[in-house]
């Protein structure tokens, strides 16, 4: 048995000796060693040599309310010694995966009252693909079977989720690409305007939506799905108007919108939802992550009235998981919603803190000259690092630029995440603005270390 005085070097020889990383290049990471996390508090996190790091990324987008919630823990151990598990299937539940749909259908929005219940993200998006086909078969037009998502889409790892999402790595895996899956352009203006003015773009980036279902014939397609803000694929902020436009050509051509709130879910906007954010009614709502702010594995789908109706009242559904609504995660993602209630976190957000944030970063990076653009709005942003921010010029793909920042950042002990060439940024709900001014400060040392080791500066 390990303990926290085993010694680093001993923990990466056994990591290196028995682990697969996820997302990871094995050689990579043995020469450099894994970064072992042995304890949380708040929005620090420290590594197993004692480091004391303040965590930019809430774990991996998720720890809304902070580490070491003894609320949390308390919770899980009550309900693990009352009921440690029992399912869903067939006919049966638990007080506390009820009380856990109740409490959700409190804050999602308005029609979003029907709820299903898996463990991961991924799972959420996988059960989407199939409860949607059954729901167009239920509803008398089989045909509705195409899928259509978005580049740098990131709606998870299983086989359906790849397929959803638009990640080029992840679809060339050796794997045959599911049929009927399609991808349109994601909204970036700073990388995809070519010229237009942001509320042409918009309608423009919306407008590939509408081509697409036409090409495939509106009888054909199911389902559109998008992250508000595109999460993993660089926090890309779709400009003013894109969603309004995308609503509209879904009713237009009754194409499901799916709006996939594992990222921007549970106060990352200063809104519950991101759908809220940008004033966007879903069909379908996948949620994760904050959900219960990374506690325990839990994800959920929010359905409207007309699909969980026809779904409810078409025979057996047959799809579920063993720990579908398990009693523990349920009575921990009830928890911690309550503590983002108790604690006021989204209006937080809204008013005070993600100004802050936005406002302390825009001073570090305005003038900078490695960054091109600032994205990102309530507590989640990124840094794109320019190879030339004049001429525009992006870096090429395998420069690694933005991983040396984040090693730099690392050793400064601030946690962030490369993207491409940018650099991410998605701080627990709970961190104040002294915290930040943290974050900015040693975002600030990495930018001029690595402007320095490029030759910029
Ligand atoms: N949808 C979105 C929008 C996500 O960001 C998933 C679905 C899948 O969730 P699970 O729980 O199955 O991982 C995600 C997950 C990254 C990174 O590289 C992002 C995620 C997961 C792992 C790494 O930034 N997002």
């Amino acid at each position: 048995m390990l303990d926290t005085r085993t010694e680093t070097s001993e923990l990466r020889r056994l990591d290196e000796l028995h682990n697969i990383h996820p997302f990871c290049d094995g050689r990579q990471l043995y020469e450099r060693g894994s970064t072992i996390i042995s304890r949380g508090e708040g929005c620090y996190v420290w590594d197993s040599e004692g480091n004391r790091i303040l965590d930019g990324m809430a774990g991996l987008w998720c720890v809304n309310v902070g580490y070491g919630r003894d609320e949390i823990a308390n919770v899980a151990s009550k309900q693990m010694r009352e009921l440690p598990f029992y399912n869903m299937f067939f006919q049966s539940t638990t007080p506390p995966q009820i009380a856990l749909a109740e409490k959700l259908s409190q804050i999602t929005p308005e029609g979003l009252d029907h709820f299903f219940f898996a463990n991961s993200g991924s799972e959420a998006n996988d059960s989407i693909v199939r409860m949607v086909t059954h729901f167009w078969k239920l509803s008398g037009k089989p045909t509705k079977r195409n899928f259509i998502g978005r580049n740098l889409g990131y709606h998870g790892s299983t086989l359906a989720a790849v397929n959803l999402g638009g990640m080029k790595p992840m679809q060339s895996m050796g794997h045959e690409l599911l049929p009927g899956f399609h991808h349109i352009g994601e909204p970036h203006w700073y990388a995809r305007g070519d010229g237009l003015s942001k509320p042409d773009f918009a309608k423009k980036a919306a407008a590939e939506l509408e081509d697409k279902i036409l090409e495939l014939g509106a009888e054909s397609v199911a389902a559109f799905i998008a992250e508000p803000i595109q999460g993993a694929g660089g926090v890309i902020e779709p400009p003013a108007g894109y969603w309004r436009e995308i609503e509209r050509i879904c009713r237009k051509h009754d194409v499901l919108l799916i709006v996939d709130e594992v990222i921007c879910g549970f106060g990352r906007l200063g809104e519950w939802f991101g759908s809220q954010f940008y004033d966007v009614t879903p069909d379908i709502m996948p949620m994760a992550k904050g959900l219960s702010s990374g506690y325990l594995p839990i994800s959920a789908v929010a359905f409207n009235g007309r699909i969980a109706s026809t779904l409810k009242d078409g025979g057996v559904l047959s799809h579920g998981f063993t720990y579908s609504g398990h009693p523990v995660a349920c009575a921990v993602a009830s928890e911690n919603i309550d503590i983002i209630e108790r604690e006021g976190l989204v209006d937080r957000i809204r008013d005070d803190i993600g100004p802050h944030f936005r406002n302390t970063l825009r001073q570090v990076t305005d003038q900078h000259p490695l960054v091109g653009e600032l994205r990102g709005e309530g507590l989640i942003a990124a840094i794109q690092l320019m190879q030339d921010r004049e001429s525009k010029t992006f870096f090429p793909g395998d420069s690694g630029v933005a991983v040396e920042c984040r090693e730099t950042a690392l050793s400064n002990g601030l946690i962030m995440r490369a993207v491409g060439s940018a650099l991410v940024l998605c701080p627990p709900l709970v961190i104040t603005r002294g915290e930040i001014d943290e974050i900015a400060e040693k975002t600030s040392l990495a930018l001029d270390a690595t402007a320095k080791s490029v030759g910029m500066i």
